[in-house]
């Protein structure tokens, strides 16, 4: 078989798939950077009842989310100290609150794709079913008010192409980046119901690095000048995107290879066509995905027929 052949996917099940037929012959599944198993943990009691799970870079930033969603849901305790899932491992936070999980993945394609292949086998494990998938992060904006929120229509990848390539066995596999758009479209309706921010559906650009993949002019190299920059970013808008994070490619071709409705909501920090660098005093708009995914599952929850 060619490396990266797959069948296709079928989300009309609502089944979280998996394309791993050596999965059937192992005992045991061990997933390593959770610290969690099939022979350790019952997965469906743990994770059964989850229908949104909201991936995050930082895991202080998730264990925030999990918190303001249990107070929006009216499942709050305060006593409660929303323990880390994950517990024993460093490499990745998870929090659970009735059918919200949030899971942290790190900076960059790498760190999220390892995050992903255990958090999609987890859901596979506790047969988990019409799981929506949203990633809330932060971002630069080409042309936007710092602190617009960009919903993407289309992760692109450094030349503006919605493609993310994965070598397996050496050899480049092409995947699609293709996000739901229907949930674009509800993301933005209920931006416009809060009312409190801006927010776009635009393309986002995904790149392997903060500082010269994204055009920066102060990493530790820098072999450009202002207007090369100046001319990329440009360029880029031209291609529609508004906004540049890390994570989105591989995230919007992994969620929909196993057949998972996914979107991506970054909060944008800074203009990049204004300037480069970033200060501590942005945080505020951090939990502007945040403030809008709670509204959105707030909205999802209350539609007749769920749960
Ligand atoms: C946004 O912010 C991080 C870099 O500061 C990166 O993980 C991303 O996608
Ligand atoms: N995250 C990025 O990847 N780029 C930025 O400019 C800001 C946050």
């Amino acid at each position: 078989m060619e490396p990266g052949a797959e069948k296709p996917n079928t989300p009309s099940s609502g089944d979280v798939i998996v394309h791993n037929p050596h999965l059937e012959t192992m005992k045991e599944d061990i997933l390593y950077h959770f610290n969690l198993g099939t022979s350790t943990h019952n997965l469906p009691a743990m994770f059964g009842s989850v229908k949104f799970v909201c991936v995050g870079g930082s895991p202080w930033r998730m264990k925030s989310f999990i918190e303001y969603i249990a107070a929006e849901l009216g499942l709050d305790d305060p006593k409660s100290e929303y323990p880390n899932i994950c517990a024993g491992t460093d490499r990745y936070a998870m929090y659970k609150i009735g059918p919200v999980l949030s899971v942290s993945h790190g900076m960059g394609i790498p760190s999220i794709s390892i995050m992903l292949h255990e958090l999609i086998k987890l859901l596979h494990h506790a047969k988990c079913k019409d799981v929506t998938v949203i990633r809330i992060g932060t971002s630069g904006g080409i042309g936007l008010e710092p602190g617009t929120v960009v919903v993407t229509k289309q992760s692109v990848d450094a030349n503006f192409l919605p493609k993310f390539e994965q070598v397996i066995l050496g050899k480049t596999v092409v995947r699609s980046t293709d996000l739901d758009e229907e949930l674009a479209g509800e993301l933005l309706r209920c931006s416009r119901e809060l009312n409190q921010f801006e927010t776009v559906i635009a393309n986002t650009m995904c790149t392997l690095d903060f500082y010269e993949g994204q055009a920066r002019l102060d990493g530790a190299f820098c072999s450009y000048t202002e207007k090369d920059k100046q001319d990329y970013l440009a360029r880029a808008y031209e291609a529609g995107v508004r906004n540049i994070e890390m994570e989105s490619s591989a995230f919007s071709a992994m969620c929909k290879m196993s057949g998972l409705r996914a979107a991506v909501v970054c909060v944008t920090l800074l203009d990049r066509q204004k300037g480069d660098q970033l200060s501590g005093t942005v945080h505020s708009f951090q939990k502007r995905p945040q403030i809008l995914v709670g509204h959105f599952i707030k909205s999802q929850l209350k539609a007749p027929g769920k749960s």
